[in-house]
C-alpha cells in the first residue's frame, strides 16, 4: 500500500485542474515585509528544487530508509560514509541562474532526519558524523547572496531517525527504534534545528515543511513554530506541503505533482486559497538521486509545465536529485540549460505575470501584465485558434518572438486569433494580446 502511493506519487504527471473550489479567505494580515516577499514569490515564477543527502549514495530515492526498511543503525553507518567532495555551492547556483530559476528549495532535512547542515540539536548532521565534515546549507547560503538568488530551507517534520518521534505515524515503522519517545521534546528539538536555519544562514527565503501528513492527527503545535520562524525572520516565507487548504500563519500554498487546484496525485487539495501558489515537479519520475530512473521530461515538456503553473498564477517548482558525490547528472543540466535559453528569450511573458483572462486549457495558457496578454499555444496544429471573451477590447496583437503583426478579430463571443506557423520545434509559440487599458 505505502509502496503503491509513493509509486502513484513519483509516477503521475501534471494535469490540467479539474474545477477547482476556491477557497473564500479573509485577507490575512502580514507584516509589511512578508507582504513585500509573497508579491516577490508571486513575481519569481521559477524554482529549482534540490533533492540531496544521505540516500543518494544507494541511487534508489529519498525514500530508500522506507522502502528497504533500513534499521536506524545501519541508516547511521551510511550517514558517516557521506563524502561528497565535488560539491561545490557554485556550480550548483550558477546552474539554478542559467535556468532562469529565481530561488532555490533544498533539504536541510529529509524525512531520514539526517541533518544536512550544522547543528546542535544532534550529532546526526553532515559537519559532525561525515568525513566531508563542511555545511553545505552555508556555502549554497553564501553563493544565493552573492548570486542575489533566494534561498529556501525543505526541512521534514517527519523523522524516521529521532527516538522521540512518537507515537508512529503512517510510516518509520520498520526502522528498528524502540516503541517509546516523547513528542513535546521532538516539536521542541524542530523548534532549535529551526532557529539555527533562521539564525546562522543570513537572511533566507523561507521555510518548505514535508511530512505533517505522516501524522495528520497530532498536534504539530504549528503556531508555536510558525510563530517563532516569523519572529526570527519577518520575510522568511512559510511554505507548508500538507495537501490541504492554507492554515493560518502560511504565507505560498504549494502543491506536489499537480498544478493549483488539480489533484492527479491522489493527495493534494482541490481548495485553492489567496496565497501565492506554487507546484513541485519532478524531472524525471524521482526526487532524490535514483541511479536507474531515465524517464527525464523533455524540454518542450518542461517549457509547458513553467508556461501552464503560470497560466494557473502559481510558480514552477522544478526538482534535480545530485548525485552522491555532489555532481549533477548530465540530463538536468542539459534540461536546466535549455529551459534558461527559453526563459531568456521568453520570460517576459512569464515573470511577474498573473494569471490570463482564460484558464489553461489542453492548447496552452494566458499569462496577463498589465495591458499584454500572453497567449501561450503550446499544442494546436490549427491556424485558427478561438478564445473565450477576455473581458476588455482588443487593441492589437502580435508574435512575441519577432513582434509581427497577428489577426485578431474580436466578437461578443470571444477572439479569433490566426496563429502563424511556427519552427516544428517551437515549444510555445507566444502571442501578445494589448487590451485597451481598464
Ligand atoms: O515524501 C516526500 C517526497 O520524498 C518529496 O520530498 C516530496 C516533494 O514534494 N514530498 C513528499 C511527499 O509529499
Amino acid at each position: 500500500m505505502r509502496r503503491a502511493w509513493i509509486a502513484l506519487a513519483s509516477s503521475i504527471g501534471l494535469a490540467m485542474p479539474v474545477a477547482p473550489v476556491v477557497h473564500a479567505q479573509r485577507p490575512d494580515s502580514v507584516p509589511p515585509e512578508r507582504a513585500a516577499a509573497r508579491a516577490w514569490f508571486r513575481d519569481a515564477k521559477l524554482g529549482l528544487f534540490i533533492h540531496w543527502g544521505v540516500y543518494s549514495q544507494l541511487g534508489q530515492g529519498e525514500w530508500v530508509m522506507e522502502n528497504r526498511s533500513i534499521p536506524v543503525d545501519t541508516y547511521e553507518w551510511l550517514a558517516s560514509a557521506f563524502n561528497p567532495v565535488k560539491f561545490d555551492a557554485r556550480t550548483w547556483v550558477s546552474l539554478a541562474k542559467a535556468a532562469g530559476a529565481k530561488y532555490i528549495t533544498i533539504t536541510s532535512r529529509h524525512h531520514d532526519g539526517f541533518a544536512m547542515f550544522a547543528t546542535k540539536a544532534t550529532r546526526y548532521n553532515i559537519v559532525d558524523v561525515t568525513p566531508f565534515a563542511r555545511d553545505p546549507m552555508k556555502e549554497l547560503a553564501a553563493e544565493c547572496a552573492r548570486q542575489g538568488i533566494k534561498l529556501f530551507f525543505y526541512y521534514s517534520q517527519l523523522d524516521w531517525h529521532h527516538a522521540d518521534y512518537w507515537p508512529r505515524g503512517r510510516t518509520g515503522r520498520t526502522t528498528g527504534r524502540a516503541d517509546a519517545g516523547e513528542w513535546s521534546r521532538y516539536l521542541d528539538f524542530m523548534d532549535t534545528q529551526l532557529t539555527e536555519l533562521l539564525s546562522n544562514y543570513g537572511p533566507i527565503g523561507g521555510i518548505w515543511f514535508d511530512g505533517m501528513w505522516d501524522k495528520p492527527g497530532a498536534d504539530w503545535r504549528l503556531p508555536r513554530t510558525y510563530a517563532l520562524i516569523h519572529r526570527l525572520q519577518p520575510a522568511a516565507l512559510i511554505v507548508p506541503n500538507h495537501h490541504q487548504a492554507p492554515l493560518p500563519g502560511e504565507d505560498v500554498q504549494t502543491f506536489e505533482q499537480d498544478l493549483p487546484g488539480a489533484n492527479t496525485a491522489g493527495f493534494n487539495t482541490k481548495e485553492i486559497g489567496s496565497l501565492p501558489l506554487e507546484t513541485s515537479l519532478t524531472m524525471n519520475q524521482s526526487w532524490g538521486f535514483n541511479i536507474t530512473d531515465k524517464k527525464f521530461k523533455s524540454v518542450r515538456d518542461l517549457v509547458g509545465y513553467v508556461v501552464r503553473a503560470a497560466g494557473n498564477g502559481g510558480n514552477l517548482l522544478l526538482n534535480i536529485g545530485p548525485r552522491p558525490d555532489g555532481t549533477i547528472q548530465p540530463e538536468a543540466v542539459e534540461r536546466l540549460r535549455a529551459l534558461g535559453e527559453w526563459m531568456n528569450a521568453n520570460g517576459t511573458s512569464i515573470y511577474g505575470t498573473r494569471a490570463g483572462p482564460v484558464p489553461p486549457r489542453e492548447w496552452g495558457a494566458t499569462t496577463r501584465r498589465g495591458d499584454s496578454v500572453f497567449v501561450h499555444v503550446l499544442n494546436w496544429p490549427d491556424r485558427i485558434l478561438s478564445l473565450p471573451d477576455f473581458g476588455a477590447r482588443v487593441v492589437g496583437a502580435s508574435l512575441l518572438r519577432d513582434g509581427s503583426k497577428v489577426d485578431v478579430v474580436q466578437s461578443p463571443n470571444g477572439l479569433t486569433l490566426t496563429v502563424p506557423p511556427g519552427p516544428l520545434d517551437d515549444p510555445d509559440r507566444i502571442i501578445v494580446v494589448r487590451v485597451a487599458a481598464r
